[in-house]
């Protein structure tokens, strides 16, 4: 139905708690609102959604799937409102029949598939896809449990498990008719044909059924649904199998369910342990495996061309070699099941695929053990050892200048597999996330690989859906830059330049500054509710809110509001302009030193916020449970964006963008995407500090450098690494001793010492720059005029045409 007017929508409500809930608006909670909300814009996508489907098939479009173990999507009906233009129509309902629509959305649980930049760069892919009219879909996995719910107990991070499928999830449809099976272990029997060719065969394998839950991406304004498509790993025959078994049987049949069942159960199972690890390739191989399985059937049934025409209607972007074992697997498809040879499997599979690499970090790039890999999946074993047969002869006969390298370069070595390594060999492209990273992987991790292949590796510089990050969560920003520029900005974020022209315009940056001013007191407040900490939105809200990482260097940030309070109790009458430091951040739960950090930060918070005599000037709050809808939260009341990692570990960021898209002014060092808000911005207009990538990688070719120098020389420091161990912030001696030793006896790897006096002086500029309002004022809309750039839809953009070779759908009429 096409809403007129609110009226209109309330009456839909009215029905649909009726029809649904049963209830009545006076006995409706806001989750029964949330429920028939959702209900309402669910009715309105899907016939979309199936028109949609239908021009792709019929017009055999190519389509693109975007393969991920991570979708960050977060909360979707006040997205899926905005996107279908039913936003201000549904506030305007809800408001009428009493309810906060805020409130209404915050029913919503978080969708806890994700648990970082990566899951979440894929959510912002999905948008613009379906946004810009790209025939672009996700596949994922429907994880029963999220990462966790961060609790802070005592400073302590404790976690829980994210239940997030608890309660009926209103966005999925479960596509019984559309379930595949996939297989592990067992065994492979090779038999040779009479015409020489070779067939395999696999005996007593474990058979999982994955059954597809669909989700709708919704396109801006512009009635294109694409699917996200999770998949929910289940035993085939479970209620026959378990029926026909008695006594013992029975119980074993219960476990080998529950056993399958785990397939799907948590993102990120711990694999500081071997079943982790185990489950977690399990996990993989099932993603893959369902979803080639999906798309080959999906390709041969609505298209019907031949196998042979595959690569020219089909795109697969692997998301960080997390889905990387679909090279292998489509390797097998096409030559057990497609009866290909392997010269010409291997030609389409190189057309067809494409790789993403997120992180230059040793620990994250990903190796398997041979024995594992041949117990699990001894077929796709036996491919990727003659794929590495096969590229070692390569190197050996045609290359004989990198037969040196070939340790460094072969898929299997040192009894692991490298998957890195395989993508690269697999794919027709390979591209870092932002131009230093592209470089280092070019000049550096994969410079033999950048010498054989070099038109394979290019760069895609992130980029956030600046629907979700601006019009969304700061629709009072938006309308005040829609109100100044127009509204070309919404569909042509580049658009956004135009700002530029009011940067000194006094009665503007007014307005800039009560946008501001207004964000900062809900935060301020939203604060209050969760921590009862009292926060003056005059004082700067400084930010970091990421993922905990000693790379990420929150402990350089904590060091440093240390620094101000020793600073302030020494001087309490020094003239400071307030601060409050905001952290959110979780740690994996096996990173013991990152939660010692998170107990640092939280410990330092509860002396400084219990100190009558600075309290004024100082603040700090840990906000628990970072995720989505809390980035939601803070971005738009930020003032500085703290990223601040060491140069050249940060592939790129997203936070930075999204808070520079909102105002926000960066301090950070030269790394990841900050080079390029820097380029475009220039220096003046964010706060930069710290040691370049190249003196960074210069100290680690050099066995790094010597921290107790600087902890002999600089009292600033003694001081805080000797409170460290004084009890000064903890409840007890030596009680953040790791911290302490990390940085004193293994040479501080993150150079936080090293880094620390130039951040210093950063946050003296700052504060100076603060001081003065329209200086300040304009740094922050230059910053929004040039976050165009880091839309998502210029990045979708730059896949489309240099990567995937694909075209919107435009100009034609859904609907
Ligand atoms: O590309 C998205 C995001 C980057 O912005 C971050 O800089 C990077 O750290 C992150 N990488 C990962 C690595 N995971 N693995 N493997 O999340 O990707």
């Amino acid at each position: 139905m096409n809403f007129q007017s609110a009226d209109q929508f309330v009456d839909a409500i009215v029905e649909k708690l009726k029809a649904a809930r049963r209830k009545t608006v006076e006995d409706a909670s806001n989750r029964d609102m949330f429920y028939a909300v959702s209900a309402i814009v669910k009715e309105r996508i899907n016939s979309a959604w199936v028109e949609t489907q239908t021009i792709y098939k019929q017009k055999k479009v190519r389509q693109i799937y975007y393969l991920s173990m991570e979708f960050l999507i977060g909360r979707l009906l006040e997205s899926n409102l905005l996107n279908c233009g039913l936003l201000d129509i549904c506030n305007e309902a809800l408001t009428a029949l009493g309810f906060q629509p805020k409130e209404v959305y915050a029913a919503e649980h978080d969708a806890g598939l994700g648990n970082g930049g990566l899951g979440r760069l894929a959510a912002c892919f999905l948008d613009s896809m379906a946004s810009l009219q790209f025939p672009g879909h996700g596949c994922g996995i429907r994880y029963r449990y999220g990462l966790f719910e961060q609790r802070i107990i005592q400073g302590n991070q404790i976690e829980l498990p994210d239940y997030w499928l608890k309660e009926e999830y209103p966005w999925e449809t479960r596509k019984d008719e559309e379930a595949v099976e996939v297989q592990f272990g067992g065994e492979v029997e090779m038999l040779t044909k009479i015409d020489g060719s070779l067939e395999f065969r696999y005996h007593n394998t474990d058979k999982v059924m994955a059954v597809p839950y669909d989700i709708a991406v919704v396109g801006y304004h512009n009635k294109t649904i694409n699917t996200l498509r999770l998949w929910s790993a289940e035993s085939p025959d479970f209620e026959q199998n378990i029926s026909s078994q008695g006594g013992a049987k029975y119980y074993h049949e219960l476990e080998h369910q529950h056993s399958i069942e785990q397939i799907s159960g948590f993102l990120y199972p711990d694999d500081s342990v071997y079943e982790g690890k185990l489950l977690r390739l399990k996990q993989q191989y099932f993603l893959v495996a369902a979803s080639l399985k999906s798309i080959l059937s999906s390709f041969k049934k609505n298209y019907r061309l031949p196998l042979t025409q595959l690569q020219e209607k089909v795109v697969v972007q692997i998301n960080d070699t997390h889905p990387s074992l679909a090279i292998p697997e489509f390797m097998r498809i096409l030559m057990d099941e497609e009866r290909f040879g392997w010269d010409d499997a291997w030609k389409m599979t190189q057309q067809v695929f494409a790789y993403t690499n997120h992180t230059t970090l040793s620990e994250a790039l990903e190796k398997w053990p041979v024995e594992m890999m041949k117990q699990l999946l001894p077929r796709i074993y036996m491919i990727i050892h003659e794929m590495n047969e096969r590229f070692c002869k390569n190197i050996w006969f045609d290359h004989p200048e990198l037969r040196d390298e070939l340790p460094g370069l072969a898929i299997i070595a040192d009894n692991q597999i490298h998957m890195a390594r395989m993508a690269v060999i697999g794919s027709f492209s390979v591209n870092g996330v932002a131009r230093i990273h592209t470089d280092i992987l070019k000049n550096q991790e994969m410079k033999h690989f950048y010498t054989l292949f070099p038109d394979r590796f290019r760069n895609k510089t992130n980029g956030i859906t600046h629907r979700r990050w601006l019009l969304q969560v700061n629709p009072r920003l938006a309308g005040l830059v829609s109100d100044t520029i127009g509204k070309k900005w919404v569909k042509q974020p580049s658009k956004l330049i135009s700002l530029l022209r009011y940067s000194k315009d006094a009665s503007f940056l007014n307005k800039i500054d009560d946008v501001k001013k207004h964000n900062k007191q809900l935060l301020s407040s939203f604060i209050y509710t969760k921590t009862g900490i009292m926060t003056d939105p005059a004082s700067i809200f400084d930010v970091q809110i990421k993922r905990l990482h000693e790379y990420k260097r929150q402990l350089l940030n904590i060091f440093h509001v240390i620094h101000l309070y020793n600073e302030l109790k020494d001087n309490p009458a020094m003239n400071v302009v307030p601060r409050t430091f905001i952290f959110g951040a979780k740690a994996a739960p096996s990173y013991h030193l990152a939660k010692e950090i998170i107990k640092l930060i939280n410990q330092t918070a509860f002396i400084i916020n219990n100190d009558k005599t600075i309290s004024e000037k100082l603040k700090v709050v840990f906000l628990e449970n970072y995720n989505v809808s809390l980035a939601e939260h803070i971005i738009p009341a930020a003032d500085i964006s703290e990223q601040i990692s060491t140069a050249s570990k940060e592939a790129s960021g997203t936070g930075n963008m999204k808070m520079m898209m909102n105002g926000a002014i960066t301090l950070g060092t030269l790394d990841g995407a900050n080079i390029e808000i820097k380029a475009l911005v220039g220096e003046k207009n964010m706060f930069i500090f710290g040691l370049t990538a190249e003196e960074v990688l210069y100290y680690y070719q050099h066995g790094g450098y010597v921290a107790r120098d600087i902890y002999e020389v600089d009292e600033r420091v003694r001081r805080i690494l000797d409170q460290l161990n004084d009890g000064a912030f903890g409840s007890q001696e030596m009680e953040f001793k790791d911290i302490y030793y990390n940085i004193l006896s293994h040479n501080d790897p993150y150079f936080v010492l090293k880094d620390f006096d130039s951040y210093i002086e950063a946050h003296e500029l700052v504060e100076q720059a603060y001081r003065d309002r329209n200086t300040w004022l304009s740094m922050s809309v230059t910053n929004i005029a040039y976050s165009g750039k880091f839309s998502s839809d210029r990045t979708i953009q730059e896949y489309a045409s240099e990567i995937w070779r694909v075209r919107p759908i435009k100009g034609w009429k859904f609907l």
